[in-house]
């Protein structure tokens, strides 16, 4: 344990100077870390233990924030809290952003003008990292792709760690002692790719591309282009894994100079993986072979096979087994808020999908069906064009429940396409929902909005549904008793 902490160590410096060489850094540099939550904080630590000054600045200031700052083991950090100052930034060799901190701000300009290298902790990690990393982005899916892909790696005897837009900070997730064998995973979000410069991922998969965080790009093709940051420093000797479904994808993966691996619901590929009815068809390893069946998925909706064809690309490249494979996916349940199959009562099923925090989520959750939803639309929009859900609403929607802060925009985007019912709480809107519901139909809080105008984050709303759909059984439960007594 003790000559391995040496290594550990050794190897760490090293790449240290090799991180500052590359970077044109001076031999003690001052590093500035922008934004002080999860990332912020595993960026200090890890810096904490290199020879470099550090700066840190968050616009905001709470006790909560100060405490964090304490926590840090190394004394000498100067923090600016309450506000971001130029000075902070005009004294940076290097800027390590957090991904929540939009690169447009004023302060950035004058390092930027100087040459100085504005990055984040997913291009620390790729310089100090000897793994295999494997980048998961798209509009939607990421997590669940990123979670399946990292249970089938963990079958290989190197392992896998999972770390990310998932919640967990690459720096502190990062086993710097594991070599190549090991297989890294990322979540990576078009915020977290932005700032990459060299990171060079040995497999970037790219699940589609819909609009999405319009409150902070100028235009789609703005948020597409950092999206496609995946793909930027791969060669030959790389692989992307794309969805040939998708026409964004198609379109944008034109300038993908890595090995591409595409993947389909129904379209045989020259070089991919598909679906021939229920089985699993790869040509990855020659020609065209049925690998294993779908039909004991216990995952729901169409996008859902398409995330399952993603992971299982990953899979294959990394040399992980097709019966490892198919087992581990047959055993898969899925995450909590995705397109979650919450109850069955009274032959009507509540879905919660409260992780829909944008249209395409919306779409997929729409596509699975081919009618009867009482569908619960609402929350903060951030920039989403609800029309463009018109159609599919229009062909499989009975009524829409609309909530919170963006109901009457939506109210005004989806006019004449089918009844609409303003609701004041998420309570209120579930209870309609069901009442107005016929046996055989599904009653879906698929929100295509973000949260934070109603409830603390997604996983909040998501409860919350699930608790009103517990005390609604419960309720009708014993009304139907009281009634037959
Ligand atoms: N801040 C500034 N100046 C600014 C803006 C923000 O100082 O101009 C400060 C805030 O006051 C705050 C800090 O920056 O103290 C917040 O940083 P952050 O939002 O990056 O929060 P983290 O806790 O570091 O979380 C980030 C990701 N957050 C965002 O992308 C908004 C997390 O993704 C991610 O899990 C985490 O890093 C670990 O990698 C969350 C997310 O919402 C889940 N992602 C978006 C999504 O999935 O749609 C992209
Ligand atoms: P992300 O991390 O990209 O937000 P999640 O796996 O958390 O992705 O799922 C977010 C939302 O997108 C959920 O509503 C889920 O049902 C939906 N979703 C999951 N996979 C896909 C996909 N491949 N295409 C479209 N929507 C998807």
């Amino acid at each position: 344990m003790w000559v391995e902490m040496v290594y550990t160590e050794g190897f760490l410096t090293q790449k240290w100077r090799q991180f500052c060489a590359h970077f044109g850094l001076p031999e003690r540099p001052t590093i500035l870390v922008v934004g002080l939550e999860r990332t912020g904080l595993s960026v200090c630590s890890f810096l904490s233990q290199f020879d470099c000054f550090l700066l840190v600045t968050d616009k905001n200031d709470s006790p909560s924030l100060r405490q964090k700052l304490q926590s840090l083991s190394r004394a000498n950090i100067r923090s600016e809290l309450g506000r971001h100052r130029a000075e902070m930034f005009n004294q940076a060799d290097c800027i390590v952003v957090s991904p929540g901190v939009p690169l447009s701000l004023e302060y950035f300009n004058g390092p930027r003008r100087r040459g100085i290298p504005i990055i984040n902790d997913i291009e620390l990690s790729y310089h100090f990292c000897s793994c295999s990393m494997v980048g998961i982005t798209g509009s939607n899916g990421k997590t669940t792709v990123s979670d399946l892909t990292g249970r089938i790696l963990a079958k290989r005897t190197a392992g896998c760690t999972v770390a990310g837009n998932i919640g967990l900070p690459v720096l502190d997730m990062v086993p710097f002692d594991q070599s190549a064998e090991h297989a890294l995973v990322l979540e990576l979000s078009s915020f977290q790719l932005e700032s990459v410069i060299r990171f060079r991922p040995l497999i970037g998969v790219l699940l589609n591309l819909t609009p999405d965080h319009l409150d902070r790009y100028a235009c789609v093709e703005d948020y597409y282009r950092a999206k496609m940051r995946l793909f930027l420093n791969q060669t030959e000797q790389e692989w992307a894994v794309l969805n040939h479904d998708d026409q964004n994808v198609r379109a944008w993966a034109e300038h993908i100079k890595a090995r591409k691996v595409w993947f389909s619901l129904s379209e045989p590929q020259e070089y991919g993986i598909w679906l021939r009815d229920d089985t699993l068809m790869s040509s990855i390893d020659g020609p065209a072979q049925a690998l294993f069946s779908l039909d004991r998925l216990q995952l729901i909706g169409l996008h859902n096979r398409l995330n399952v064809l993603a992971a299982t690309g990953v899979g294959l490249l990394l040399g992980v087994g097709p019966e490892h494979i198919a087992r581990t996916i047959e055993h898969y349940q899925g995450l909590a808020h995705r397109f979650e199959k919450v109850a069955v009562f009274q032959e009507r099923v509540f879905i919660n999908d409260s992780k829909a925090t944008n249209i395409g989520a919306v779409e997929a959750a729409l596509r699975g069906h081919t009618h009867g939803i009482q569908l619960i639309l609402g929350g903060r929009n951030k920039g989403g064009d609800f029309g463009d859900l018109k159609t599919q609403i229009a062909a499989k929607v009975e009524a829409l429940y609309l909530i919170g802060e963006a109901s009457s925009e939506i109210e005004t985007m989806l006019r004449d396409v089918c009844p609409m019912h303003l609701c004041d709480s998420l309570g209120a809107a579930v209870w309609k929902a069901y009442r107005e519901s016929r046996p055989g139909q599904t009653i879906l809080l698929s929100p295509g909005c973000a949260s934070f105008d109603m409830f603390h984050n997604y996983e909040h709303r998501g409860d919350t549904f699930k608790e009103i759909v517990r005390q609604l059984i419960e309720s009708e439960r014993h009304r139907v008793q009281d009634f037959s007594l």
